[in-house]
């Protein structure tokens, strides 16, 4: 190795050192674990050797991808008594899927140092020229600290270098990573990076547009939920930065339990105001979930009825939007969307009737979405639950970026090309990231002088419902086409469709939940009643059919 920069990594020695103090301090909790839709989620006890298994993985990943890797130890939108970990990939999307399976093998196997071994040796790891980097982030749970050194412990026992960046939303680990990793095209890989880029994009969209902080219906001050997580802490920073353009009244800070009553997953699956926030009529509520990567908007009309606008309406005012900028630009820019079985029926009509731009669909898991959003020029993609962002290809960023110099471009196309520019800086577009999200609503909202009610009002959902069943064994229920159709248990696909049936404007599914231990159902109908008692029929065959526990629906 004399002179060739190159030096020994994970010698055998080292990797049996590893294993060995992982397994004397954090023994293997006596069950069999899986990376899910957004890595392991499990009780927060079950927890300890997953996160120095994964702190190990991620010090292997990083010598692979040469690259720095993130870990972030959080359960989002579960219950506080819950933990969970996930890694990010170097630029700051969800780790790829053959390492998942690495993962889960990883997370139960009975000899950490061979299978270690296994991964060094297929892709051969034996030497390098750079340390493993590994970034460490956490949420707010009692939990997390613990969890979290777990994780740094494994790295740094496998000889990676870490970062512990502390208590920190999801969407700012993946900027972190994604940041350290560009070269400094996206400023500094830091907490401060991130809110300056961000903050500053947003100032200047806002100056660009030249409205003042009101512009006709639109208003600048909202309700802040912030479920008791570290949404509230990073939303009080942007609101501090930013008091010129917008008024936070803030809730659900950290007083209360963690996403209990409030936060993104309760006002959806609820359609209900969260606890805590005063009921003002047609005043924008806000929350977010318990790390930040979700969002969700609301109100109350003067008659008491509650409306919510999820990730769908936000995607429609997204996407209307870009495509407003892409075409005034007259730019080669192709825009698509993309959403899940989740989608209200009424939101895929409008954006492809309406705002004319092509839908897919595809299984939940913001893995799911982001990848086939990559097919596009500009991506729009969000589940109905608020999770999701833009992601500008390549592509479109040298095409906007040239534009901005073109003599031969008119001033107003020169215009919209720095607005798009502007937006792809004030988008976090590694992942779905409920503060970035939140400043690309209002400014949005603000450029159209639109209230939240004006917004609500481009389309009608169809009202719907979902519920959660717990069966024996949530994995006896398997889907097919995007989650629209169940392949088992046998016959349960047959009684849905004949439930639907009877049910105007019906449709329904089900599938196991990747974060909790239930099966979830999906249900949308005609009017209210009709979409709860499909969703309730449904609800019954899959307790029926798949070994459903506790009463029946
Ligand atoms: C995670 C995923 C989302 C998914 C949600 C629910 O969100 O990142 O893509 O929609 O779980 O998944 P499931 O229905 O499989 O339980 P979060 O905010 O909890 O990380």
């Amino acid at each position: 190795f004399a002179n060739t920069g190159y030096f020994k990594m994970f010698t055998s020695a080292d990797v049996q050192n590893a294993a060995a103090k992982g397994d004397e301090k954090y023994p293997k909790f006596p069950k069999t674990f899986q990376y899910g839709t957004a890595g392991f989620r499990e009780k927060a006890e079950e927890l300890p050797h997953i996160l120095y298994r994964m702190g190990l993985l991620a010090a292997l990943r990083s010598a692979v991808k040469k690259a720095a890797i993130g870990v972030m130890v959080t359960a989002s939108h579960n219950p506080v008594q819950d933990n969970g970990v996930k890694l990010c990939d170097p630029q700051g999307e969800m780790l790829e899927p053959a390492w998942e399976k690495i993962g889960t093998e990883l997370a139960n196997t009975d000899d950490v140092a061979s299978y270690l071994k296994k991964i060094i040796e297929d892709f051969g790891l034996d030497s390098s020229k750079e340390k493993p980097f590994v970034f460490v982030g956490q949420d707010t749970r009692p939990s997390s600290d613990f969890l979290a050194k777990a994780a740094i412990e494994g790295a740094e026992n496998l000889g990676a270098l870490v970062r512990d960046i502390g208590i920190v939303s999801t969407p700012i680990l993946h900027f972190v990573v994604a940041s350290r990793n560009a070269s400094g095209e996206l400023g500094l890989p830091t907490e401060g990076g991130y809110f300056n880029r961000i903050s500053s994009a947003f100032v200047q969209l806002k100056e660009k547009e030249g409205l003042g902080r009101e512009n006709r219906n639109y208003k600048p001050e909202f309700d802040f939920d912030g479920a008791n997580g570290v949404g509230a802490d990073k939303m009080a920073q942007f609101a501090k930065m930013l008091t010129e353009w917008i008024d936070v009244t803030h809730f659900n800070t950290g007083e209360g339990q963690l996403n209990f009553n409030c936060g993104a997953d309760f006002v959806k699956v609820q359609q209900t105001k969260p606890e805590g926030v005063p009921l003002t009529v047609n005043r924008r509520g806000v929350s977010v979930d318990g790390d930040a990567d979700r969002i969700i908007y609301f109100y109350t009309d003067s008659d008491n009825k509650f409306h919510l606008l999820d990730g769908d309406k936000i995607a429609t005012l997204v996407a209307g939007h870009l495509m407003e900028l892409v075409s005034a630009s007259g730019l080669d820019i192709h825009l698509g969307l993309v959403q899940t079985a989740y989608a209200n029926g009424s939101s895929t009509e409008y954006i492809s009737q309406t705002l004319k731009v092509p839908v897919a669909c595809v299984p939940t898991g913001v893995k799911h979405l982001h990848h086939k959003a990559q097919e596009f020029d500009v991506g729009v993609y969000f589940e109905a639950n608020g999770h999701g962002t833009v992601i500008f290809s390549k592509k479109a960023t040298n095409l906007v970026r040239a534009a901005l110099e073109n003599p031969e471009l008119t001033q107003a196309q020169r215009e919209a090309a720095k607005k798009l520019s502007l937006f792809g800086e004030l988008i976090n577009q590694t992942v779905g990231d409920a503060l970035s999200d939140l400043l690309l609503v209002e400014t949005i909202l603000h450029s159209k002088g639109w209230s939240v009610a004006d917004w609500d009002n481009a389309y009608t959902d169809l009202p719907s419902r979902q519920l959660k069943v717990t069966v024996k064994d949530r994995n006896v229920v398997s889907t097919t086409d995007a989650e629209r159709k169940c392949v088992t248990p046998a016959g349960l696909q047959d009684r849905i469709d004949a439930i639907v049936a009877n049910f105007p404007k019906g449709r329904s599914f089900v599938r196991p939940s990747g974060t909790e231990d239930v099966v979830r159902v999906y249900a949308e109908a005609e009017s209210r009643e009709l979409a709860d008692e499909l969703a309730k029929e449904v609800a019954r065959a899959v307790h029926d059919l798949a070994n459903g526990t506790g009463p029946a629906p």
